[in-house]
């Protein structure tokens, strides 16, 4: 839940003015709230004041914008905020609606209303799909979970809104993905009995929003588990596409634009497959920070072979598009959902390591090991283990007794986490001790790799 959901919801329940006020906020975030200036509080009054009777504010699921209970826009390009606000029929539960109020003379009046049929508001996104320099607003109505959902596009001139666009959509993305400066909206329709998949690309043609291009993908997928649009290079964006197959498969397909039409970027030249495999589900994410979003590809580390599927500590390996048909590899990282935590891996560790479970020493403890040499002489790197925190000073004492510097890591639902790093010399020959003591980390390093992961 984003903060500013609370504080919108917060202050709202707050001001005590809306009827039947439905969200429930711990009374601990209510003291959080920011203190509201008197503009902010003025405009919430007057979006309360105009909705029509027996209407509460809604959220929209999805709003890549960020999500508020009110939003503040510029919607017809006149320098001046409007406020944006989504309701709710308490009485009919398929009644939806919007209101925008605009500030005239200082005083905050209803510009426009729409109104629909639904149960619940999917989306909501400010975009320039018209491509006049003013974002245009793009609602997804929701009107149950068998039934297909719709996005409306609405562009406004002067005090009225306009609709330029209404269509059905299983997922949606929305964004810049020519470079020129106007939004795209990419459309995914996947029909499970079918087993039809395709996306479907709409710009704003001669008035409206129309299909300008349409591209099959793989039907046979469960269904999608993300759609992220988002940079693919430094300078071009492109939907990662994470779906799951199978019993827990994933498969990611990339999709940018390309002379005007969507192309899978996997799918050239006859290479095969089309998508990027894994054993689980996965989802893209930007893992590094740089603003690229990156692909995840499990690996299974050395030495694992004979184990269940299940039981293997995967490597997940990332990687960027290399903006032709491949990727290239950027990062490694170990993952421990139920732990919640992260361990990047340095650069240094890239194919040279291998990981080991250690429950011996402690359940979910991992082993990374040395495997230059060979796997027969493996040398420990670092071990990670956690332990209920009651257990600390016991625990901390065993490890003091090994030749080990210990890194206390943070501790996390009553668990501490350390870091064990090995002092002593490898029993290596020269050649791959050298290479070994290049891969070492110090405790600053150990802290730096390791971070906790939300839940
Ligand atoms: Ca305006
Ligand atoms: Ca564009
Ligand atoms: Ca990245």
């Amino acid at each position: 839940m984003s903060n500013k959901w609370i504080t919108g919801a917060a202050i709202l329940c707050c001001l005590g003015l809306v009827s039947g006020c439905s969200f429930a906020v711990p009374p601990v975030d209510l003291l959080k709230a920011p203190s509201v200036t008197a503009d902010l509080q003025e405009m919430r009054l007057a979006v309360i004041e105009h909705l029509p009777s027996g209407a509460k504010l809604t959220l929209p699921a999805h709003s890549p914008a960020g999500t508020a209970a009110i939003n503040e826009i510029d919607l017809n390009g006149d320098g001046q905020n409007e406020a944006v606000a989504f309701y709710k029929k308490e009485m009919n539960q398929f009644e939806l609606g919007a209101i925008i109020l605009s500030r005239k003379n200082g005083k905050w009046e209803k510009m426009a209303e729409i109104q629909e049929l639904g149960s619940t508001v999917h989306y909501l996104d400010f975009q320039d799909v018209t491509g006049n320099g003013v974002k245009d607003m793009l609602v997804g109505w929701s009107g149950g979970e068998e039934v297909k959902k719709e996005l409306t596009a609405y562009s406004f001139e002067g005090t009225s809104a306009r609709e330029i666009g209404r269509h059905s959509y299983t997922e949606l993305a929305v964004g810049d993905l020519d470079n020129d400066g106007v939004s795209e909206i990419v459309l995914f329709q996947f029909d499970r009995t079918e087993h039809v998949s395709k996306a479907e690309l709409y710009r704003f043609i001669e008035g409206k929003l129309r299909p300008s291009d349409r591209l099959a993908l793989d039907g046979t997928i469960n269904g999608y588990s993300q759609i992220l649009l988002g940079n693919a290079t430094e300078s071009r964006k492109g939907i990662f596409i994470d779906a799951g197959v199978g019993a827990h498969s994933s498969q990611t397909t990339l999709l940018v634009v390309e002379d005007g039409r969507l192309r899978n970027v996997f799918a050239g030249r006859g290479r095969a497959p089309e998508a990027i495999f894994n054993p689980y589900t996965v989802t893209s994410e930007d893992i590094n920070n740089d603003g690229i979003i990156e692909i995840d590809l499990m690996k299974q580390p050395v030495g694992t072979e004979e184990m269940p599927l299940v039981s293997i500590p995967w490597i997940h390996s990332w990687h960027q598009w290399d903006g032709q048909e491949s990727l290239k590899w950027v990062r490694d990282s170990y993952f421990d959902f139920s732990a919640g935590f992260r361990l990047d891996f340095p650069e240094s560790w890239h194919d040279l390591v291998t990981i080991r479970k250690a429950e011996e020493a402690s359940p979910g403890s991992i082993v990374i090991e040395y495997i230059g040499a060979g796997e027969h002489r493996k040398q420990e790197l670092l071990t990670l283990t956690y332990f209920p925190r009651n257990q600390k000073q016991e625990k901390e004492k065993e490890w003091k007794e090994k030749q080990a510097i210990i890194v206390p890591l943070g501790e996390r639902n009553d668990k501490s986490f350390i870091a064990v790093l090995p002092e002593g010399n490898p029993n290596l020959p020269d050649k791959y001790a050298r290479e070994y003591e290049r891969l070492r980390i110090d405790a600053q390093q150990a802290r730096e790799l390791f971070h906790f992961v939300h839940l």
